[in-house]
């Protein structure tokens, strides 16, 4: 079945062409991504959600149709008319062998890239210009490759039993720390964008006993990494009657399943990036952070033992793990107040790693008010502020485990980029606030 579409400007979707007769008259409308001139043949690359190519022959079309084509360059937004045609030279096997081409919009200015050049400006140009740079090629197959990740996270979670939530991004005290919350004003008090919906996953795990959100988190980090950024999109995930261990298992699961989605359903882009991502292999490694300590320092570096891994360890580690794994059982002080202790001034926490990249964090839950009110004084924090979440635990708190995944840095892992902005549609860092 073909969808024909009633539009002055278009009656077909590129991507329904190759569903109808050899002849047939069509109309398509999008922006040109490419220009090609060729002794008296002209070839346009039209994207309108999918690429095709539309063909002129100078000694079959009108001479004003002619003149017009001429004129048209990347980037302008055209309605073309003609009739398919089946033919190997099309990289779809199918092209528009144009009777007309109407110019819809006309750029007054030309972008300062060309859509398939390999030479572009930097990251912070092109970010300048956002909407625009998201109209080269290269860009529209990082996105489809974002998109299939959320698709694949929600069929997984979905699949698993789990049930979707969202949770307010306007809170009044911090579950990661109080330094890194941005402040608003909400009426006549002082409020916070959400660092995490932590405690509110925990609280619906009670109630609803498996639950995931994907929403922002906003984090007020003066870091400037490739990795960081002041608003980013995170999978939490919450599981009732499960520990960390099970939640380990959960998420490489969910990993490999992405992997293995993205590499099914986005094979075209990944050829247009270039890219071959392998397939991941589980159980990923479990390594404690104290044998991760041992080794950085038989490889030379001065790791001391409670303090967090540094860019550097990260780096020297991720030549030795090449495949994606879990650093276990991390310092009581290096994990929130949430974290269970076990024996040994450890937690029952995990980080994932793949390569340099921190893709999530995780880890059993207190589920004891007197351990957590305990572990919220020795964060400096009060449990005052808490309070709201504390009263939870009188009406039972079953055990329970969960993570928290950057949906932005799998992103950037798995279509290689080297800045995590390259693949978040308006990023925010510290010092971008537009566009
Ligand atoms: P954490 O603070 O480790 O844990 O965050 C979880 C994951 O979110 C991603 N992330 C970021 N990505 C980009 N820019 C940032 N500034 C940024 N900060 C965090 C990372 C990280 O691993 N509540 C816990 C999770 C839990 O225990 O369920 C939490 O927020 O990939």
């Amino acid at each position: 079945m073909t969808r024909k579409i009633s539009s002055r400007f278009r009656s077909y979707y590129s991507v329904e062409l190759g569903k109808l007769p050899e002849g047939s008259r069509v109309s398509i409308a999008g922006y040109v991504v490419s220009v090609r001139l060729h002794g008296g043949v002209i070839f346009f690359v039209v994207y309108d959600g999918g690429y095709i190519q539309c063909v002129a022959h100078m000694d079959e079309v009108d001479g004003n149709v002619w003149g017009k084509m001429l004129e048209i360059r990347e980037y302008f937004y055209v309605s073309i008319s003609g009739r398919i045609s089946y033919t190997d030279r099309a990289p779809s096997g199918v092209e528009v062998v144009m009777e007309d081409a109407e110019v819809i919009a006309k750029p007054v200015r030309m972008p300062p890239f060309h859509p398939y050049s390999r030479r572009l400006p930097s990251l912070d140009k092109r970010l300048d210009l956002r909407a625009v740079d998201l109209r080269r090629p290269q860009l529209h197959a990082i996105f489809k490759v974002r998109h299939e990740v959320l698709q694949a996270m929600r069929r997984f979670l979905v699949a698993r039993g789990f049930l979707e939530v969202n949770t307010p991004k306007i809170i009044a005290s911090a579950t990661e720390g109080g330094a890194a919350l941005f402040p608003l004003f909400y009426y006549d008090k002082e409020a916070f964008l959400a660092q995490s919906p932590q405690l509110y996953k925990e609280q619906l795990s009670a109630a609803l006993d498996r639950v995931f959100e994907i929403a922002p988190i906003f984090r007020a980090e003066e870091f400037k990494t490739d990795r960081h950024l002041s608003e980013t999109l995170s999978l939490d995930v919450e599981m009732a009657f499960a520990d960390y261990r099970d939640v380990m298992n959960l998420l490489e699961d969910l990993v490999a399943y992405i992997v293995n989605s993205v590499k099914r359903y986005c094979a075209a882009q990944l050829a247009a990036l270039d890219l071959d991502i392998p397939k991941v292999r589980r159980p990923f490694k479990r390594i404690s952070y104290d044998r991760v300590i041992s080794k950085l320092r038989e490889l030379g570096l001065d790791a001391g033992w409670g303090e967090d891994l540094s860019t550097t360890a990260l780096r020297k580690l991720a030549e030795v793990y090449r495949e994606p794994y879990f650093i276990v059982d991390w310092p009581r002080g290096l994990k929130p107040f949430y974290i269970k202790s076990k024996r040994g001034g450890v937690t029952e926490s995990f980080d994932l790693m793949w390569g340099h990249v921190e893709l999530a964090s995780g880890g059993s839950r207190v589920d004891s008010k007197r351990s957590l009110i305990r572990n919220i004084r020795m964060q400096g924090l009060n449990p005052e502020s808490f309070e709201y979440h504390l009263r939870v635990f009188d009406y039972g708190m079953p055990p329970h485990a969960g993570f928290g995944l950057g949906v932005d840095r799998l992103i950037m892992v798995l279509t290689s980029r080297d800045d995590i902005r390259e693949v978040v549609f308006y990023p925010r860092d510290p010092s971008r606030l537009t566009p």
